[in-house]
């Protein structure tokens, strides 16, 4: 099912409407965020230098820098009382990056999720899990919403307790699971060990994932898990950007379709910041359209993808992004949480005991992320007492959680063991690069 026709317009259609609604957050962005008409001072760009769609490419580029120069709020357009929700992501700092909606933004976020879920073949008869951690994080709310918005029955049985998750899917039916794709796996690998047939005892027919990348692995782990005939996409989105709903997958599988009546995509060299043409690789850019609180022009995403013009069997004429195959940037996604080395760094420098020289260790162990985080010690005496590592060792990992909202195994060091850097410090060690 196409949920839009808007997703079916001509390539005239897409872009006489992206250049009217471009004009149009331009001059209202110039009008209402001052930190952003300070930038397009600086370059001497003013609303009516906007009159073609390559004239985007005038406008400077925002980056999570400039959240983070404007915590908490300050680049939303509207003032507070206008807003009906916030919801968060992290920073490259202990402070996250705050975003913020108005009535009108929910509806457009909730139909664009639509659109998003219908792509994945998602339907009104669909009982819908979603497995995702129910707070601050966009996904689960947004996921929530646009399911129920196209009439099916939504399961908000969050994350975690996962032989819980799995007595809801079989005891109410779930038809739909909505999760990051390594704890889809995870919870099929639980359900063997349940004892019970994904394929046969559960009825879960389509899996919309998300939150992080899907590799092809992981995808024909799920067809053995959930069956050959099971609708298995994964979409794409940021908080910044609303959360999901920016671009999904259908079931072609050719690559995320953008909703491009709200979201203009461009690819860029991260290095030189040159506009690359269409199946070229670069850096995600974003430009976000027709919102109220939280318009964003030229949103750098970091991660890396190339665009796809040409119309799509499904019947969408929107273009694709390719699944996105990295970042420009250090941040790491495990369980879903984004975490930068920076912020564990933060946490680490605040605790006297341990210096500056860390090392972080990212694996795969039965279907989930695990980070292990080695410490030198300052003083090797402590080495000598248990207890006293203990306690430091559990300390450092309150803190952690804390900050990041996850677990990490804490390893500490004795003084000078670990690796010393001449040029720029490789610090982590992501061994889950290979797919599974
Ligand atoms: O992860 C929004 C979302 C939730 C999208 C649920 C889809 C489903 P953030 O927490 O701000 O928002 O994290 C955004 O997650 O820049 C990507 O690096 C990564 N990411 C999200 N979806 C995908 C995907 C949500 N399908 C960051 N493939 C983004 C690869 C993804 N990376």
């Amino acid at each position: 099912m196409i949920w839009s026709k808007n997703e079916t317009m001509s390539r005239e259609e897409i872009e006489e409407i992206q250049l009217s609604r471009l004009k149009e957050t331009v001059s209202y962005i110039y009008e209402r965020v001052p930190a952003y008409k300070k930038k397009m001072d600086e370059v001497g760009v003013r609303p009516e230098h906007i009159q073609t769609l390559k004239d985007l490419q005038k406008l400077p580029f925002n980056t999570k820098e400039d959240f983070r120069q404007n915590y908490p709020t300050g680049l939303f357009a509207v003032p507070k009382k206008e807003l009906v929700r916030v919801h968060a992501s992290s920073g490259t700092t202990g402070k996250p990056t705050i975003v913020g909606y108005t009535r009108r933004d929910l509806d457009i976020w909730t139909n664009n999720v639509s659109r998003v879920a219908c792509m994945g073949g998602a339907t009104g008869d669909d009982i819908a899990q979603i497995a995702f951690g129910y707070g601050m994080f966009t996904g689960a709310l947004g996921l929530h919403a646009g399911l129920e918005n196209i009439g099916a029955t939504v399961l908000p049985s969050s994350s975690g307790h996962t032989q819980k998750q799995i007595m809801y899917m079989r005891d109410m039916g779930t038809t739909l699971l909505v999760a990051t794709p390594s704890y889809a796996l995870y919870l099929g690998e639980t359900a063997r060990n349940m004892g019970l047939d994904p394929q046969k005892d559960l009825q879960v027919k389509t899996g919309l994932f998300g939150g992080e990348g899907m590799t092809e692995p992981m995808r024909a782990e799920m067809h053995r898990i959930w069956g050959d005939s099971f609708n298995c996409t994964q979409n794409y989105g940021l908080s910044e950007l609303c959360g999901p709903g920016v671009s999904g997958e259908c079931l072609e599988l050719q690559g995320m379709h953008v909703n491009e009546d709200f979201f203009i995509p461009e690819i860029i060299n991260p290095k030189t910041g040159e506009v690359l043409p269409p199946g070229e690789k670069g850096e995600l850019v974003i430009t976000r359209l027709s919102t109220q609180a939280l318009p964003l022009l030229r949103y750098r995403t970091k991660d890396i993808s190339a665009l796809h013009y040409e119309p799509c069997k499904c019947g969408r004429t929107t273009c694709r992004m390719e699944n996105i195959s990295g970042r420009s940037d250090d941040m790491l996604i495990i369980r879903g949480v984004n975490v930068f080395p920076t912020q564990i760094e933060e946490v680490l420098l605040a605790i006297n005991e341990i210096g500056p020289h860390y090392e972080i260790t990212v694996e795969r162990v039965n279907r989930l992320d695990v980070m292990t985080i080695t410490v030198e010690l300052i003083d090797d005496r402590l080495l000598d007492s248990y207890s006293s590592l203990d306690a430091l060792r559990k300390k450092i990992q309150v803190k952690l959680k804390s900050m990041l909202g996850l677990d990490a195994i804490i390893k500490l060091v004795a003084p000078m063991s670990l690796t010393r850097f001449e040029g720029k410090a490789r610090r982590v060690n992501d061994l889950r690069k290979d797919g599974l």
